[in-house]
């Protein structure tokens, strides 16, 4: 059950850059919330972000969450690579354009280097689109010795741009927009 000695309280990444990536990864999140070992705990505003990478590309909308999950590591991370297919991401060029990207940012205090699943996330002490939006709902947490927002001056949020609406984007439908 969610809040009892199991849960974990974790934090996700997603983005999306194609299509109508706003709506795609509401529906992630309502798909993550709806799901019994999830709940999503709350999520920051929509920010509109510089294509990192590969700078030929659309701007990303990004945004953080936190849930508290009673998931395992692994089967969370199956949870969101299936939601990324029901919402038909195809996986092409790495760092490319994608419709719903969800990663696993943090989960606890857990270290994890696994086929597939590394966490803390390798790169997110260098994304500003990771760390504006989780400054936002974390700014004191703790990333190897270092508080949110202190990464986030050091590597500066350039480009980076909240949207207007607040942090329950997510939670209406916008299937009828
Ligand atoms: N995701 C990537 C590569 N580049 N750039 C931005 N701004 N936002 C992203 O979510 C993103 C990216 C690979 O997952
Ligand atoms: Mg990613
Ligand atoms: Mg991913």
């Amino acid at each position: 059950m969610i809040g009892g000695a199991n849960t974990v309280r974790a934090y996700l990444g997603l983005g999306g850059n194609i299509g109508d990536p706003a709506r795609a990864m509401a529906a992630s999140l309502r798909a993550l919330d709806a799901a019994n070992q999830v709940r999503v705990a709350e999520s920051s505003s929509l920010y509109r972000t510089p294509p990192w990478g590969v700078s030929d590309q659309p701007d990303f909308l990004n945004a953080v969450a936190a849930i508290d999950t009673d998931l395992s590591a692994r089967e969370l991370l199956e949870l969101c690579l299936e939601t990324e297919r029901a919402l038909k991401r195809v996986r092409a060029e790495r760092w490319g354009p994608r419709v719903i990207d969800m990663d696993i940012l943090l989960f606890g205090t857990e270290t994890i280097d696994e086929e597939g699943l590394q966490v803390p996330h390798p790169r997110m002490r260098e994304r500003a689109f990771v760390l504006a939006p989780l400054a936002e709902i974390a700014p004191g947490l703790d990333l190897n010795g270092s508080a949110v927002e202190a990464c986030l001056s050091r590597v500066g949020g350039e480009g980076i741009v909240r949207l207007p609406g607040g942090r329950d984007w997510w939670r209406t439908a916008v299937d009828d927009r």
